[in-house]
């Protein structure tokens, strides 16, 4: 994740978003309708980069049909990409850069450890920003005036989890296991406190580093506990490994995970042992009816619309419509009223926001990793 090159790659990402704010902003003075800058800033490259995919193909093709239909009252918008490399202190210098070129609509970031940092700059740089998955409470209990999103939250997603544990494992003993960052420790922090108020506490509950890749101790540690059910708070990369290596110790754990593992590469890194792998997520956004024309259009570009792609999407028409709402583009007048409980369209659905910028519908479903009549494994909603 770290070293120079991905320094290199740090600056030059940078400087590439330089150039491009150079070339949008002095648009402002020249047309009569300026483009409106719009972001979208995750992890684009590294381990991480299949989200940053999606929150990429998502955002860009929301762009493309608000401005087919005329833009924001006539006027374009322009996007942008970003790679925060899912770290945090990129996130920040990203966040600056926004604020000295006027970048005021962001849709990002991916990972809660550079949403919540980076959410304080935007606030005191004038911009709004729309996450479409850091899905830690921190970052709207803060209560900043300018942070949506349209991911849900971990401490519904964790309770969720706990509780799952408990009804399906009564008789196991379970572990908790995160990553050290804050979605990693605010998730298993919550499903603990479900498995506590259900009178089964985990067995273990323990930590690895957020890029760690060899799990010979976890594995060990769990053995020794006699563990049979693990809630792994982390990301698919390692969510993957570990099944891997969890298999290859002959240990066949039952593992259970939350939305950061909801990537279609888990099977790529966990072999067949990630079959009956379950994964807590939002229900199928690629089932609601309104995305059904943009899900046949991803499928015709060749890219499936998977986890964040169509809650990025639905980012960007949150924004347009909080613009279209408010009549102008002034950051905080339109955060008010995406705010102000008005149902807003999108692909996911009619979307209410409360005032903390937390959509007010709730957020969660089960899907396990099955085995197909093809001998291949897909995700697939538990019944
Ligand atoms: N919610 C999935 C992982 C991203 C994050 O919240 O850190």
């Amino acid at each position: 994740m770290g070293g120079f090159g991905a320094e290199l790659r740090r600056h030059f990402t940078l400087l590439a978003f330089g150039l491009l704010v150079a070339s949008i902003v002095p648009q402002f003075a020249a047309a009569a309708c300026p483009d409106i800058p719009v972001a979208v800033a995750g992890p684009m490259t590294g381990d991480w980069a299949v989200y940053g995919e999606e929150m990429r193909r998502g955002a860009q093709l929301a762009t493309d049909d608000i401005n087919a239909k005329g833009g924001i009252k006539g006027c374009k918008l322009a996007l942008m990409v970003l790679d925060d490399q899912g770290k945090p202190d990129t996130a920040i210098a990203i966040a600056k850069a926004f604020g000295r070129d006027r970048v005021r609509f962001v849709v990002g970031h991916y990972n809660s450890g550079s949403s919540i940092p980076a959410s304080q700059i935007y606030a005191k740089n004038n911009t709004l920003m729309v996450s479409p998955a850091s899905t830690n409470p921190g970052l709207t209990e803060f209560k900043l005036w300018n942070v949506i999103r349209t991911a849900g939250r971990d401490d519904v997603q964790g309770t969720f989890a706990g509780k799952y544990m408990v009804d399906h494992f009564a008789n196991g003993n379970l572990a908790i296991v995160s990553d050290g960052t804050p979605y990693g420790d605010g998730l298993a922090n919550k499903a603990r406190n479900a498995l506590r108020a259900k009178g089964h506490p985990e067995k273990l509950a323990t930590k690895v580093k957020y890029d760690q890749t060899d799990f010979g101790d976890l594995i060990a540690k769990m053995k020794a506990a006699k563990i049979d059910v693990v809630f792994f708070a982390g990301l698919g990369d390692q969510l993957g490994r570990l099944i891997r290596q969890d298999d290859d110790a002959g240990m066949h754990l039952q593992f259970i995970s939350g939305d950061g593992a909801m990537v279609k590469g888990l099977t790529a890194l966990g072999g067949p042992a990630v079959q009956g792998t379950l994964i807590v997520f939002s229900p199928e956004d690629r089932s609601n009816p309104a995305a059904k024309d943009v899900v046949t259009r991803f499928r015709a570009q060749g890219f499936e619309p998977e986890a964040y792609t169509l809650k990025s999407y639905a980012a960007v028409q949150v924004i347009a419509a909080g613009m279209e709402m408010a009549g102008v583009q002034a950051p905080r007048l339109v955060a008010a009223a995406i705010r102000s409980g008005k149902p807003i369209s999108t692909v996911v659905g009619d979307l209410t926001f409360d005032a903390k910028g937390d959509r007010r519908e709730p957020d969660v479903a089960m899907y396990v990793w099955t085995k197909q009549a093809n001998g291949g494994l897909s995700l697939e909603p538990v019944k």
